[in-house]
């Protein structure tokens, strides 16, 4: 996008009434035809903007593809993340942000409207469908031991459990990586590190929502398991508005997470568990129990009463519902 087609955005982003051409020409110090040629290609982009005679250009909707300067028009407001960068189609928004991570050493988001091989963990397909979701992965540069890093996916499961409770009051956390509504999956994540054992130098950490997903958007074998947040809520989503109640959400739990310790948000992140309190099929690699979830340590890690009563401590397992 050019740079007066970014510079008009945000004006008429900014502005809750019409702005007339005279007013952005002056503004940009650009003439009146160079105002509406630039307003021409943001039509074309999927920017709704309405011309209104004697008044003005008014911005009505925003594209429904992912798109640059609304990206960096969320970031400018992120204490944390200064820059965005968004693809049309990527294998992999993990791959993507690996790569990029090579030279830039502040935090990052990368964005991918469509994904082709997107992966959860171990290696399971990720679903992407293109203009449904947020498929996302912020790239982060601490400086923690591996010992300090057991609690991040703690941190991140609460900052997605507070995003969609701001739309659903029913959201779920199921330990460790999975956000559930009316017990389906909803959203899931992994986390990926570099570094070592005394110090991870980065976080890559992959975020797949299903936001305005239809049910016959999934495919067969998710059709049962999978929801999405207009499926729960009937509503079309923003997925702007949830992008940046998820950043902040994210900077939010993120600097808890740096400073302080999980017991400072276990009896938070406790309210939303899904696993307590049911008998539940736990598999860590060959380990397989039947059991009770008891509770967490302040490691992050589980505690699974087995049928025959005897404890188990899980770092991380695929529960089954
Ligand atoms: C996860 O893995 O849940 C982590 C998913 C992370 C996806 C994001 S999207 C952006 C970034 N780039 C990537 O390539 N990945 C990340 P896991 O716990 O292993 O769960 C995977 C399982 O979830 C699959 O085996 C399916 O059963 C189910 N699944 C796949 N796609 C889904 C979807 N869209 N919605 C709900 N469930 C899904």
């Amino acid at each position: 996008m050019s740079k007066y087609e970014n510079d008009i955005v945000k004006i008429l982003l900014e502005s809750n009434t019409s702005v007339s051409g005279q007013k952005i020409a002056e503004h940009l110090n650009i003439s009146r035809t160079a105002v509406w040629k630039a307003i021409d290609r943001l039509k074309d982009r999927g920017y709704k903007i309405e011309s209104i005679s004697n008044k003005g250009y008014l911005l009505v909707a925003l594209p429904k593809q992912w798109d640059s300067h609304l990206l960096s028009s969320i970031l400018e407001r992120s204490s944390l993340f200064n820059k965005g960068y968004i693809f049309e189609e990527l294998k992999s928004t993990q791959d993507e942000a690996e790569k990029i991570a090579l030279s830039e050493s502040q935090p990052f988001i990368v964005i991918s409207e469509k994904q082709t091989d997107g992966r959860g963990r171990f290696k399971r397909h990720w679903s992407s469908q293109p203009n449904t979701g947020l498929w996302m992965s912020i790239v982060l540069q601490p400086d923690i031991s591996l010992q300090k890093l057991t609690t991040f996916n703690l941190f991140i499961a609460l900052a997605l459990a507070k995003t969609v409770g701001s739309y659903h009051t029913d959201v779920k956390i199921k330990w460790p990586n999975d956000i559930y509504l009316n017990e389906k999956k909803l959203s899931g994540f992994l986390t990926e590190i570099k570094g070592s054992q005394d110090n991870i130098t980065q976080i890559i950490c992959g975020i797949g929502v299903n936001l305005n997903t239809q049910r016959t958007d999934f495919p067969n074998e998710l059709e049962s398991t999978a929801t999405s947040l207009h499926i729960e809520t009937g509503n079309n989503i923003d997925r702007y508005e949830f992008l940046e109640r998820l950043i902040l959400n994210v900077e939010k739990y993120y600097y808890l997470f740096l400073t302080g310790t999980f017991s400072e948000i276990k009896d938070e992140y406790e309210s939303y568990t899904l696993i307590f309190d049911r008998i539940l099929k736990y598999t860590e690699g060959s380990r397989v129990i039947i059991g009770q979830a008891e509770s967490l340590n302040d490691d992050g890690t589980l505690n699974v009463k087995s049928a025959e009563g005897d404890m188990h401590r899980f770092i991380s397992a695929d529960i089954e519902l």
